[in-house]
C-alpha cells in the first residue's frame, strides 16, 4: 500500500529537522506493510497525548484520539478492553509517559495488556518551550532549570522491565531501517510493548551529535533473557555519558490481560452471574 494514501491534508507545523518525522514516516510504513499483509487500517487506532508529538495523529490517515497530557496509556487501555479487535497504539512524549502519566504506564505493563506504546522521548517539554522532563540529563538547562537540572533521570527501560512489559526497545529517530523495524515488532507483539524512541528535539535539546556518534545496534543480545535484558538497559542510564544501545531489549510471550478478562471463569457472563449470586437474599 502506498505511504502517500495514508497521508492527510492537515499543515505539519513541526520544526524543520524535528525527530517527530522519523517516527511518523517509520510509522506510516508500517501501517502500510500491515495493510498490505492484511490488517485492515479500519482496525487501527492511534491514541496521543499533549505536547508536539501529539500531533502525529493528524498527519495518519486511520482512526485515532487525542488524549489529554499525561492519559494516552488509559484510553488506549479502554480502547483495546471495549474492541480488542482493534490493534491499539499510543503514542506519547516523555513528559506526557514518564512525567504525568507514569502510573499508568507501570500498570499496563503490569497487566500485561495488549497496546503498544511508542513514546517520543526528546527528554524535553517541547511544546511548552523547553522545561526538564524525567528523561532529562543531570545539568539540563532549561526554561524551570536556568542553572542545571540537579536530579538523575529515570531510565524507562529498566522500570518497564520490572513493571512487566513484555516487549521493551529503544529506538532512534535518525535511524530510520532500525526505527523501521522496531515500531513493526511492537504493533505485532501481542502483550504490552514499550517502544522508547529519541526524538531529537532540534529546538530545545539538540543532541543529534551525541546520538549519531554513541548509539549502537544491539547484536548477539539474549533479549528473552531478563537478567542480560536489564544489565543492558542499565548501560546508558540517560545521563550524558556512555554508549547507547538501540535495538529489543526484552521480549517475553506471557497471557494478557484481555485474554484473562474474557476467560468463562473470570470474564463477564461469571461475573454479574456471582453478583446475582451475592445479591440473592
Ligand atoms: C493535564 C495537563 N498538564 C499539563 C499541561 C501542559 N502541557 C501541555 S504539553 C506539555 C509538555 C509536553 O511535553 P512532552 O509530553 O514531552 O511532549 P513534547 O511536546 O515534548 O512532544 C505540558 C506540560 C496540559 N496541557 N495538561
Ligand atoms: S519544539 Fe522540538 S519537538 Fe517540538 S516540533 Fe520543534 S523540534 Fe520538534
Ligand atoms: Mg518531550
Amino acid at each position: 500500500m502506498a505511504q502517500d494514501s495514508l497521508a492527510t491534508g492537515a499543515k505539519n507545523t513541526w520544526c524543520p529537522g524535528c525527530g517527530n518525522f522519523g517516527i511518523l514516516n517509520s510509522l506510516k510504513s508500517v501501517l502500510g506493510a500491515l495493510a498490505e499483509e492484511g490488517t485492515p487500517l479500519e482496525n487501527v487506532v492511534l491514541v496521543s497525548g499533549i505536547g508536539c508529538h501529539a500531533k502525529i495523529v493528524d498527519y495518519v490517515n486511520v482512526n485515532s484520539f487525542y488524549a489529554i497530557h499525561g492519559r494516552v496509556t488509559p484510553v488506549a487501555e479502554g480502547i483495546k478492553l471495549a474492541n480488542p479487535n482493534l490493534k491499539v497504539i499510543g503514542l506519547a512524549g516523555d513528559g506526557d509517559a514518564y512525567g504525568e502519566g507514569l502510573a499508568h504506564l507501570v500498570f499496563a505493563a503490569k497487566r500485561n495488556i495488549d497496546i503498544t506504546m511508542i513514546i517520543h522521548n526528546n527528554r524535553v517539554y517541547g511544546l511548552t518551550t523547553g522545561q526538564y522532563t524525567p528523561t532529562s540529563p543531570r545539568g539540563f538547562k532549561g526554561r524551570s532549570t536556568p542553572y542545571g537540572a540537579i536530579e538523575a533521570p529515570v531510565n524507562p527501560l529498566e522500570l518497564m522491565m520490572a513493571s512487566g512489559a513484555t516487549f521493551v526497545a529503544r529506538g532512534y529517530s535518525g535511524g530510520m531501517e532500525l526505527l523501521k523495524r522496531l515500531v513493526k515488532e511492537a504493533v505485532t507483539h501481542k502483550g504490552f510493548a514499550l517502544l522508547d524512541v529519541l526524538q531529537v528535539c532540534v529546538t530545545f535539546f539538540n543532541v543529534y551529535q551525541q546520538y549519531n556518534e554513541r548509539g549502537y545496534e544491539l547484536k548477539e543480545h539474549d533479549e528473552l533473557d531478563y537478567e542480560k535484558a536489564a544489565l543492558k538497559a542499565r548501560e546508558w542510564n540517560y545521563d550524558a555519558d556512555g554508549l547507547i544501545p538501540l535495538g529489543v531489549f526484552y521480549r517475553k510471550s506471557a497471557s494478557t490481560f484481555e485474554d484473562a478478562f474474557a476467560a468463562p471463569d473470570i470474564g463477564p457472563e461469571a461475573r454479574s452471574k456471582k453478583t446475582g449470586e451475592f445479591l440473592r437474599p
